[in-house]
């Protein structure tokens, strides 16, 4: 992978602020040496977990990893120790760099070289949460990072003259691939905040941002610093629906109408608005270059791009996921089936308008599985029965909502803080409901639709 475009094609050049993280910098040429000497340290490893603070060690660490050729796996900074020990033994890594492993050490320099990874080799194990169950590892090839990151610098007219800033997590595609390999790859430098505060991202004097629609509402709600943006040249939204109330304040505040995209862990983005196109709100765009989309009916028929009709979102593409750690992906003729569920315009345009199945939330910008949150519930002593949903959430979108039979005396916080303890923290219920019992069928399945209706 050309990782680092300014400093390893021909008549490179050294960018001195290539990457920047709450507040620390590396110029490209000492990234680049840095991230050699970690290479140097995993060489022969086939896979290496990460540590993925928001920091400069965390780029440098991935970086190493992709250079070695070995499967780079980001633990979530704020797993708990469940979530942790899944994603170490699930995926095999057999070394673990960051605070909780091996120290990484951003002022050791290297310039041994390393032989380039083949197109199919895995680059990335990125775990995400599927409706039941642990986090499910998705396997990204060299091929796929390069088709899914190039595919935006083209659909965005990202270029080195650009300077990205973002503030989001270093352990998902948006903040890692996007937003740390997307800028190097096209040769812009990266001001990472730290974390997604509006101050922050006023102070850093972008031309390109990215957030998740909670980014946007609270920049929105900051005026000053939604004004700081305007002279932004594109502003791009994604991982979650932006509202349409939170588009237009935006583009009232900031002058711009943000770029809005969809995408997903096992396919990368697939589509967007572009820079030099119209933008809509409420819309996510036109498939993103290499990409196709159909939408089916619960038979499984295509439905007309109508613009009313509602479907099932399938895509094909170059970007797409090679499979999951321990089982291939389905891809029947390369085509992903998404979950979400959408329209078409007669123009192309797509519309998502919800997911089908009620069990995986999107809180805050972050996917998280019902099953994933009952079974860390249930695992607590006083806990009998356990049943999450998502609950709409002015600033987080979904709030993950908790329904719980409890046997002992246990107060609400505690469960929350249960939950933060052992999975990662953004994955606790905001809302803990204490209920007699929990509405189920005559089969004695949960009926989720039921949760919060007077009667409980
Ligand atoms: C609160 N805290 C706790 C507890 N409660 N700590 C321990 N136990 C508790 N019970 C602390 C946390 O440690 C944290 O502290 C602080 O409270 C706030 O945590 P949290 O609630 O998670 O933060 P937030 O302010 O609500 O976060 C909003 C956010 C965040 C910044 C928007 O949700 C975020 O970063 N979202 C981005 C998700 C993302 O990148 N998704 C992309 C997936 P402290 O702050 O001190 O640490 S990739 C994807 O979706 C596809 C591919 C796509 O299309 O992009
Ligand atoms: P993740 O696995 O965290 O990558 O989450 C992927 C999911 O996020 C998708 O299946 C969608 O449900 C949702 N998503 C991502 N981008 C958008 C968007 N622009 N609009 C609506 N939903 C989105």
């Amino acid at each position: 992978m050309r990782l680092i475009a300014g400093t390893t094609g021909p008549g490179s050049i050294d960018r001195p602020d290539a990457v920047s993280v709450a507040g620390r910098a590396l110029s490209s040429e000492a990234l680049l040496g840095a991230a050699l000497a970690v290479a140097g340290d995993v060489r022969g490893a086939t896979a290496v977990a990460v540590d993925a603070t928001p920091s400069l060690e965390t780029v440098v660490a991935v970086l190493g990893g992709l250079l070695a050729g070995a499967a780079v796996v980001p633990v979530p900074a704020d797993a708990g120790p469940a979530e942790r020990e899944h994603i170490l033994r699930d995926s095999g890594a057999q070394i673990v760099l960051g605070p909780g492993g091996t120290p990484v050490d951003v002022t050791r320099r290297s310039s041994a070289g390393h032989p380039a990874p083949a197109p199919g080799d895995a680059a990335l194990i990125m775990y995400t949460s599927g409706t039941t169950g642990a986090p499910k590892g998705v396997v990204h090839t060299h091929a796929s990072v390069e088709a899914g990151v190039d595919a935006v610098a083209e659909a965005w007219d990202w270029t080195p003259d650009d300077r990205l800033v973002h503030g989001l997590p270093l352990f998902h595609v948006h903040g890692l691939v996007l937003g740390v390999l997307g800028a190097l790859r096209a040769g812009s430098p990266l001001v990472h905040t730290g974390k997604p505060q509006p101050e922050r991202y006023a102070a850093a004097g972008g031309t390109l941002y990215f957030g998740v629609p909670t980014v946007w509402s609270r920049i929105c709600a900051q005026p000053a610093a939604a004004r700081a943006l305007a002279r932004a040249r594109l502003l791009v939204s994604g991982s979650a629906a932006l509202p349409v109330p939170v588009f237009e304040r935006l583009h009232a505040l900031t002058g711009h109408r943000p770029v809005e995209r969809y995408g997903m862990t096992e396919t990368l983005i697939t589509i967007s608005s572009r820079a030099d196109g119209p933008r809509r709100a409420g819309h996510v765009g036109v498939p993103v270059q290499g990409v196709r989309t159909r939408l089916t009916a619960d038979d499984g028929s295509e439905v007309p791009a109508d613009g009313t009709t509602i479907g099932e979102l399938w895509v094909q593409g170059p970007m797409l996921l090679r499979g999951y750690v321990h089982q291939p992906a389905d891809l029947a003729d390369g085509w992903f089936r998404t979950g979400d569920i959408a329209r078409k315009d007669p123009d192309g345009w797509h519309r998502i308008v919800g997911r089908a199945s009620t069990d995986l939330i999107k809180s805050g910008g972050y996917r998280i599985g019902a099953g994933e949150v009952e079974d860390a519930l249930l695992a607590h002593p006083a806990v009998r029965e356990a049943a999450v949903i998502g609950t709409p959430h002015a600033d987080l979108g979904e709030a993950v909502t908790a329904y719980v039979v409890v046997s002992a005396g246990v107060a609400e916080r505690e469960l929350e803080d249960f939950v933060a303890r052992h999975l990662s923290i953004h994955k606790r219920p905001r809302v803990v409901h204490l209920v007699d019992a929990l509405p189920r069928n005559a089969m004695g399945k949960v009926q989720k639709k039921r949760l919060g209706s007077p009667m409980l």
